[in-house]
């Protein structure tokens, strides 16, 4: 056991007594959010002991440290989490039952923190995990945002967006940490002097709002290790003195306004995905957590050090996606103007200690800030950056002399925008994809100027999951099978369950198998019944497609065959069919129009086919309200088959693709991102490959785009089922619902280029790859070899192997072995 705290009479005591001192009840009076809180605290008071040894042990070894810079982190509920990793869920369970408590109804109770919108955020969660569990000293640095993701409702087959007031009653296993508060400016003018004994520059803001940026730490628990980092992310008060003083000078406004700005900078996470807002609150917030965590990270480096020249021997900040890329700038005004280097010694520091990751090719991802806007939120950083890039392109015009064009293509200052993406790659000295296909993408198309002026910069982390979220707490049925197969090292090295690959001829092996994924589909039918009201057949094809709701991703491509397939079912009742469950979940960007429609039109779908008798209910169709991470889990363990079919070239990684296959789930989707890694892996005869590649999807974009019409007018069926979005079937007779999505795929008049995801294009070869999927099925044998197999060859895409590439090639941590704090 992890230690004798969570030995079952003391940890009951703990409870009872938290209980007690809370909430002044006895556990029998206590309402199940007042035992979660009250278990919580007690898991906290050990977590408490392995944070402080651990903070110890790094201080002892003065070890580097990377700063995982990102405004998001989707973390999920954290109970039943710290549990594995602490190697105590079952003992904590057990005492639990003895008090008449069931834990799973106890962790239902966590809010589930959504400070992210989808990947990226959960990647950084994923990392952060392993990050602990392979002993690295990190931290992660974010913003508390008082509303995270929005609750998704279900109205009337619309999305509505609800406010996720996830802090409501209160976080058990934060800590407010206000002696590290840090001040953070806006705006203003730079006043410039010399400096009369030294005689340097010295840039002085005036007239400038500020706001204190106070840090909450969270515990990030490793697995079995007793390693204990810290998520630290930071909420916005005004600065009182200041208020004050304002106030006393009869500027009233000014106080108020600052009071706002406190407010407001940390009120809401953003919910684009892949989308970016140029929202100027969106900027504030980004230099908030960025200025706050350099700071912070300055200070506890001068802790120990005197010589700042050295910072980089001793800190990493990757940052993640361009939204942090603001760190650049401000670390080099933090070295200039706060701790007195030239530029050329700043310069020197700052590039060797920040380090950055793209995660998208889509266009409209890509940060360009105004100028106007940008110089006059940050003046003293907009002089900087003016200076990285008049430093750069003189570079530039050396190596490539006469070529406007390259200088054009690689300022950072161009058109009125501050191009944030062009900064990060010209300043750090790391630029990584997150997947094989999109680092090359990377370097032969989107940054091919910058890859050929700084080869040694790039280099590929293809992404991974944590499979103790995603295998032992989501799956334990699976994951217990596993662990009497195989062993327990999988937890740390998932490399290790390629072991699982001889049991493929074990058929009792495959039985069992097959059997915890029934089970997994009757828990998951358990919770559509009492969500949604349908009835599932658990014998029925479990095909799940769940992630945001983006065109390229193309939820619109697997509701529109769903809709030919019920055509089908209709025409030819005789034909034989194997039963399919079709599920979605996703959450589309508040105002992303089409994006809604697509929610819409699966829900008046599976209105129509759920309501159909006359089907026998060979088809069903349910969209999961408010997808997040908790009902993630039971969504992986559940899946027969993986939906992965974006549109090839555009989705950088995808890290569900790796969920579904570590649960048993082969893919059904393009070679695109990841799926390529997992083909590799696993085989292309275990998966269900279709559709263009990335090459070909290319190659149509330079010309321009194709013609869907001529794919229209020659497949009826496709033609009828397009036209259906148009002739009230799934409207309630409207004829205008669906307009949008219909003139998307068709009409040159709404849409730069027709069709741009390719749906009319690869519709047929999906349509194939289902055929395969459902003969497949049939095959109970080949199946079971199949699943097992996806599960058996997913070791690669474990975060802990992502996170060693990072340590070996970015970061250059070494491990501290922490002694357990009791
Ligand atoms: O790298 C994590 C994740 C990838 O798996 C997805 O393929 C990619 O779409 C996502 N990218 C973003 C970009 N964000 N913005 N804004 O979320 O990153």
């Amino acid at each position: 056991m992890y230690s004798k705290r969570f030995e079952k009479e003391t940890f009951k005591a703990e409870v009872r007594d938290n209980v007690k001192t809370l909430y002044r009840k006895t556990i029998d009076e206590a309402t199940p959010q007042q035992i979660f809180q009250a278990v919580s605290y007690a898991v906290k008071e050990v977590i408490i002991d392995d944070w402080l040894a651990s903070q110890k042990a790094y201080d002892e070894a003065d070890a580097k440290t990377v700063y995982y810079m990102s405004m998001e982190f989707l973390m999920g509920r954290a109970l039943g989490n710290n549990l594995i990793n602490m190697t105590a869920y079952s003992e904590v369970k057990e005492a639990l039952k003895e008090m008449n408590i069931d834990l799973n109804a106890i962790e239902d109770e966590e809010p589930d923190p959504a400070l992210g919108n989808g990947g990226l955020g959960r990647l950084a969660a994923c990392f952060l995990d392993s990050l602990s569990t392979l002993n690295y000293p990190a931290y992660g640095c974010g913003i508390r945002y008082r509303y995270g993701m929005f609750k998704q409702k279900i109205e009337n087959g619309y999305q509505v967006e609800v406010p996720d007031n996830w802090l409501k009653e209160g976080n058990p296993f934060e800590l407010r940490r206000e002696e590290y508060a840090k001040e953070v400016r806006f705006g203003g003018n730079i006043r410039f002097e010399k400096d009369p004994e030294t005689g340097k520059d010295i840039f002085i803001q005036e007239n400038y709002e500020s706001v204190l940026a106070i840090p909450y730490d969270m515990p990030i628990v490793g697995y079995g290790n007793h390693v204990v980092n810290t998520l630290r992310v930071w909420d916005a008060k005004a600065i009182t003195d200041f208020q004050l003083d304002e106030f006393d000078r009869g500027n009233y406004h000014k106080a108020v306004e600052q009071e706002n700005l406190a407010k407001l900078i940390v009120d809401v996470l953003y919910p684009n995905d892949n989308h970016y807002s140029g929202k100027e609150l969106r900027l504030k917030q980004q230099y908030f957590f960025i200025s706050a965590s350099l700071q912070a990270m300055i200070a506890k480096y001068k802790k120990k050090h005197n010589d700042i020249r050295k910072l980089h021997e001793k800190v990493v900040i990757q940052m993640n996606d361009t939204h942090p890329t603001v760190a650049v700038p401000e670390l080099m005004r933090l070295l200039i103007d706060e701790e007195g280097l030239n530029w050329e010694e700043a310069w020197e520091v700052m590039s060797k200690t920040c380090a950055y990751t793209n995660h998208t090719i889509m266009a409209e991802a890509l940060e360009k800030w105004p100028i106007d806007l940008f110089s006059r939120l940050l003046p003293r950083i907009y002089q900087i950056v003016q200076e990285i890039d008049r430093r750069f392109l003189i570079q530039v015009r050396e190596k490539y002399p006469g070529n406007e064009e390259k200088v054009k293509k690689m300022a950072i200052l161009m058109d009125g925008q501050v191009r944030m993406a062009n900064m990060a790659i010209i300043s750090g000295f790391s630029v990584n994809g997150v997947a094989k296909l999109h680092t090359e993408i990377l370097k032969n198309q989107e940054l091919k100027d910058f890859y050929e002026m700084f080869p040694q910069k790039f280099n590929n982390k293809t992404n991974g999951i944590t499979q103790r979220r995603f295998l032992a707490h989501g799956n334990p049925l699976l994951a217990g099978w596993i662990t009497d197969r195989i062993g327990d090292g999988w937890l740390t090295d998932l490399s290790k369950i390629a072991n699982l690959k001889p049991l493929v001829n074990d058929e009792q092996a495959r039985r069992e198998f097959m059997q915890i994924k029934h089970k997994n589909k009757v828990r998951l039918a358990e919770y559509i019944k009492k969500h949604n009201g349908i009835e599932l057949d658990p014998r029925s094809i479990f095909d799940v497609q769940v992630k945001r709701l983006h065109e390229y991703k193309r939820q619109f491509l697997n509701i529109l065959h769903i809709m030919y397939l019920y055509n089908q079912i209709k025409e030819h009742p005789e034909m034989s069919f194997y039963p399919r469950t079709f599920i979605f979940g996703a959450k589309a960007a508040a105002g992303y129009q089409r994006a809604k429609e697509t929610i819409k039109l699966i829900n008046s779908v599976a209105d129509v086919v759920n309501n159909d008798r006359s089907i026998n209910g060979k088809l069903k169709v349910v969209f999961i309200e408010d997808y997040r991470v908790s009902n993630a889990e039971l969504l992986f363990a559940a899946a027969d088959v993986s939906e992965q079919i974006s549109t090839a070239s555009k989705e950088a990684s995808g890290t569900g693709n790796m969920k579904f296959m570590l649960n048993g789930a082969p893919t059904l989707g393009t070679m695109d991102g990841a799926n390529v890694e997992i083909v590799q892996e696993v085989g292309e005869e275990n998966a269900f490959i279709f559709g263009l590649s990335s090459q070909e999807v290319i190659n149509y974009e330079n010309q321009g785009g194709y013609n869907p019409l001529d794919i229209y007018f020659n497949d009826w069926e496709l033609k009828r089922v397009i036209d259906q979005l148009m002739d009230g079937t799934y409207a309630n007779g409207d004829h205008n619902m669906y307009k949008n999505l219909y003139n998307s795929l068709l009409n040159t008049q709404c849409t730069a280029r027709p069709d741009m995801y390719f749906i009319l294009k690869d519709f047929r070869p999906y349509a194939e790859a289902h055929k395969r999927v459902e003969e497949a099925y049939r095959d109970e044998q080949r199946w079971s070899k199949m699943a097992i197999l996806n599960t058996a060859c997913s070791g690669k895409f474990s975060s802990d192997r992502t996170i060693e590439e990072y340590v070996t090639d970015i970061w250059k941590l070494k491990k501290v072995y922490v002694p357990s704090g009791q």
